[in-house]
């Protein structure tokens, strides 16, 4: 497994001393926001767990190694580069068979950091089962990765642009909890509330961590999802939101966009047809959990 390992070495350092360490995916930097904005947000996301008292590990794939923990230089290079990957679990080898670079998706972050060690992983929201899955099959595999790797998710929410009620039952059939912290509505990105009630509710990040261990020393393997509601500042109230989903999803349709084209397609549509305000949200959203992951890591760490 180290073959393929490149860990920086305080990543390295942290792990090895039992400090808190906390996993950042790199989908979001290459395939997720526009230049230099993802660049800008996957410094201050680092920043924040710094501060929290963690260390950072922006997980990515480069020339075929899976290196946990960038240098600035190589998330710079991610967000500007346009030849990178979006590398969920079936492109892994290929990618890295072919020395390539790419971006890592929810699955390959979380597969990766367990290889390296680390136990909580932050985003800013996962894939999950689309609208309309049940004719299409498109189910993220960063469902089924959660349902296998012991690695907690910290989001902000699904995205409606999938069947969020679909995905709960996904994750509940697998054994995944869904905890939201702070409040009892499931929320769905963008937006502080979705129409689902939360599985799970906790209000601390003590309470967070003792669940994860619990699980963990049960036996029970695969992930927690947390959902830490955006900002209600920064939120998009989910009707203004719906309208554009809707446009997004006809227009992928009409385009034929299939496969692991689907998700980088609608979310670039959102964005580009909300202006600035999707993206201010998404900023938002994603430092936040930032803190809550690294505060969840501390707790799990002690
Ligand atoms: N959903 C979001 N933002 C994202 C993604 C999903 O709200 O950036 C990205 C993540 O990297 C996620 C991936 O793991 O898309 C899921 O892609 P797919 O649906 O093809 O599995
Ligand atoms: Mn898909």
């Amino acid at each position: 497994m180290n073959y393929f390992l490149e860990i920086h070495p305080e990543v390295q350092q942290a792990i090895a001393t039992g400090q808190p360490v906390v996993a950042l995916e790199s989908t979001i930097i290459a395939h997720g926001m526009p230049y230099p904005q993802n660049v800008q947000t996957a410094l201050e996301v680092e920043a924040v767990i710094r501060e929290t008292g963690a260390i950072p590990a922006t997980i990515a794939i480069l020339h075929g190694k899976c290196y946990v923990g960038l240098t600035q230089e190589q998330i710079a290079y991610l967000g500007k580069a346009e030849n990178v990957w979006k590398v969920s679990l079936v492109d892994m080898p290929y990618v890295i068979s072919k020395k390539l670079d790419g971006a890592t998706t929810v699955a390959t972050t979380m597969r990766i950091a367990a290889m390296a060690g680390i136990k909580v992983f932050v985003t800013g929201g996962t894939g999950g089962v689309h609208r309309g899955a049940e004719t299409t099959m498109d189910i993220s595999a960063d469902l089924s990765e959660m349902a296998q790797t012991s690695v907690a998710v910290v989001s902000a929410g699904v995205k409606s642009i999938l069947d969020i009620g679909l995905t709960l039952e996904y994750l509940e059939t697998h054994g995944v909890p869904v905890v939201t912290f702070g409040q009892d509505a499931f929320p769905c990105f963008y937006s502080c509330q979705s129409k689902f009630n939360s599985p799970l509710r906790l209000d601390s990040a003590q309470e967070i961590a003792d669940l994860l261990r619990t699980k963990w020393m049960l036996g029970l393997k695969g992930s927690v999802l947390i959902a830490y509601p955006v900002p209600a500042e920064q939120e998009v109230p989910a009707e203004a939101m719906e309208e554009y989903i809707q446009q997004a999803l006809l227009a992928a349709e009409q385009q034929h966009i299939r496969g692991k084209q689907v998700t980088p397609f609608i979310l670039k549509y959102i964005a580009e047809h909300t202006k600035g305000e999707s993206l201010e949200a998404n900023i938002a959203l994603i430092k936040n959990n930032a803190k809550l992951g690294a505060e969840i890591a501390k707790a799990y760490a002690e």
